[in-house]
């Protein structure tokens, strides 16, 4: 195995974080709100907690009625906390307004993610992908993943030894965020999943036993255990602005995290249906065409549903799935491609007309006003077709 590159920026933003904690600074913090954002938050908050520190917000934006990235309602609920350090994870690298902004409201940013660069970069103080020019590490780190290397960092500025039952406890999220988040599991992403397994039932975490625990779950193997609780971190339930996987994995009492953990099996069962319903919607939609995309949206389908059901039917079709929610003048959807086929690179062409966009070739998202959509489509078909 290659000897792991240092990470670009990784040391800078530790030693602005030992700063900031020394300086007992306002530190707030942005997350993606699936498993990876969620874990990856986790990491940071309870790693400043080791130094006496803490983090005074954390904001995850609705993916039913937020969508992805950094955007204006969490801007406004950090409002109050400026001057501060604003670090974002797992989402940031394509949100060139809202960064501008947050610089102008008084924040200096740092964005910890791992998505694809685009035709800019941010203007954050701060940068840590390692997609970046001039990052020579391994380049397929979940956040969490990154989250775990900068936590160890940040132990390291401060000249002190990770303990040991931090270290396996940050280790159990990051190899179930990786896992969640379908980075290849080479390299780098193998240590970190097959070290973290071997600790995630016997966590310490009474969320991650009462997953283990579930009723439901008896009989299947290690792995199928741990994609089955991925799929039930991911179920959409928010309280008080933080999805369920935050309020288990940091929940104190077993028997509350027992009820959650209930709660969430139950929910998982209802998304399934709601999974099959939009497939069946497309599958009827797309029934008399044969285009080398499949791209459809409609006013019913939940936003936070339309990854895993472009999942399938590119799993399917073997063809890039392009599914969408349509909204009163923008719609936002989510895209799935088969290996070969880079979604960012095809929208990249079309960035303009489009309001945000980003993720990772085989993953990705998009927002765009609706009477663009006819031509984004015009302009995928073409892309696609040379393909
Ligand atoms: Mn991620």
């Amino acid at each position: 195995m290659s000897k792991t590159k240092e990470i670009k920026n990784l040391r800078k933003a530790a030693e602005r974080i030992k700063k900031a904690i020394e300086n007992k600074e306002n530190i707030v913090v942005y997350g993606d709100a699936d498993l990876d954002g969620v874990s990856s938050v986790i990491i940071f908050k309870e790693t400043l907690k080791n130094f006496g520190a803490d983090v005074k917000a954390i904001y995850f934006p609705d993916r039913e009625k937020e969508g992805y990235g950094i955007n204006k309602n969490g801007l406004n609920f950090f409002k109050k906390y400026a001057p501060a350090l604003f670090v974002a994870f797992d989402c940031g690298i394509g949100n060139f307004k809202e960064i501008k902004q947050a610089k102008k409201m008084g924040f200096e940013v740092i964005i910890v993610d791992h998505h694809e660069i685009l035709d800019e970069i941010p203007v954050a103080d701060i940068i840590v992908d390692p997609k970046q020019k001039g990052d020579r590490s391994f380049k397929y780190y979940a956040a969490a993943g990154l989250s775990l290397k900068l936590s160890e960092e940040i132990f390291k500025v401060f000249r002190k030894k990770m303990p040991e039952s931090i270290r396996q406890n940050f280790l159990e999220l990051s190899a179930m965020a990786t896992i969640a988040d379908m980075m290849p599991q080479e390299d780098e992403n193998k240590k970190i999943i097959n070290e973290g397994i071997k600790y995630l039932e016997k966590s310490w975490r009474p969320g991650i036993q009462a997953l283990f625990e579930l009723e439901e779950l008896r009989g299947l193997n290690l792995f199928q255990k741990i994609y089955k609780i991925n799929s039930l971190l991911n179920v959409r339930d928010v309280e008080n602005g933080l999805p369920a996987a935050y309020r288990i994995l940091t929940c104190l009492s077993k028997e509350e995290a027992k009820i959650l953990a209930k709660k969430l099996y139950n929910k998982g069962e209802e998304r399934k249906e709601k999974i099959e319903e939009i497939i069946n919607d497309v599958e009827k939609k797309i029934l008399n065409k044969n285009e080398p995309i499949i791209f459809e949206g409609s006013n019913d389908w939940d936003l936070s549903l339309l990854g895993i059901s472009a999942s399938y039917l590119c799993a399917k079709y073997k063809k890039p799935v392009f599914l969408f929610k349509k909204g009163k003048s923008e719609s936002q959807g989510g895209v799935r491609t088969p290996k070969g086929f880079n979604s960012v690179e095809a929208m990249k062409e079309f960035s303009k007309k489009l309001l945000t966009y980003g993720g990772h070739p085989q993953a990705s998202g998009f927002r765009i006003k609706n009477k663009n959509i006819e031509d984004f489509k015009k302009h995928l078909l073409k892309y696609f077709d040379k393909k």
